[in-house]
């Protein structure tokens, strides 16, 4: 994948490279506007997002089944964007030791408050790292820094990126 500060790479056994892939999961077809910004974002930074709408209560089993093989499907990462009582994020934390970022989306009577709540305030022991209401950008960019604590390229990636946004 390319785009303007692609770096994040793997190499293979074979000496080939792969891009790392974070799973971008969204409890409705409706949330998928918000999301865009962490998918854009992933692809700047060279990453592959695989986006999937998948709902903590309409479809619990696909969802638990997805978070306990995300790991062995290769991905290093889960970026989980959800609106009213969101538990998308809780419930993926729940199967899975790899890194969930929590992305509370707004909508419905409260606006993204209920939200918030419900995905930041996880019990210990369950870590889910919550950006702000429909922060999906910044989900993305602290899952490639995140990465870049082992990957040079990306960290001089990110570096650039605040370069660019302090113009
Ligand atoms: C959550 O409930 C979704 O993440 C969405 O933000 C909200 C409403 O979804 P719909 O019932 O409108 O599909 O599960």
């Amino acid at each position: 994948m390319t785009g303007a500060f692609a770096t994040g790479e793997n190499t293979r056994q074979d000496g080939s490279m792969d891009s790392p892939k974070v799973a971008v999961l969204m409890g409705s077809p409706r949330d998928a506007d918000k999301m865009a910004p962490a998918v854009e974002t992933l692809g700047r930074f060279g990453l592959e997002a695989d986006e999937r709408v998948m709902s903590a209560h309409r479809t619990p089993d696909a969802v638990a089944a997805f978070a306990r093989g995300a790991r062995e499907a290769g991905y290093v990462a889960l970026i989980c964007g959800a609106g009213m009582a969101a538990h998308l994020a809780g419930v993926c934390a729940a199967h899975t030791t790899l890194p969930v970022v929590g992305v509370p989306l707004s909508g419905g009577a409260l606006g993204g408050i209920d939200a918030l709540y419900a995905t930041v305030q996880m019990p210990k022991g369950i870590p889910v790292a919550t950006v702000a209401v429909d922060g999906s950008m910044n989900a993305a960019l602290l899952v490639v820094e995140m990465l870049a604590i082992s990957d040079p390229g990306l960290a001089a990636a990110l570096d650039d990126h605040r370069r660019e946004m302090a113009g």
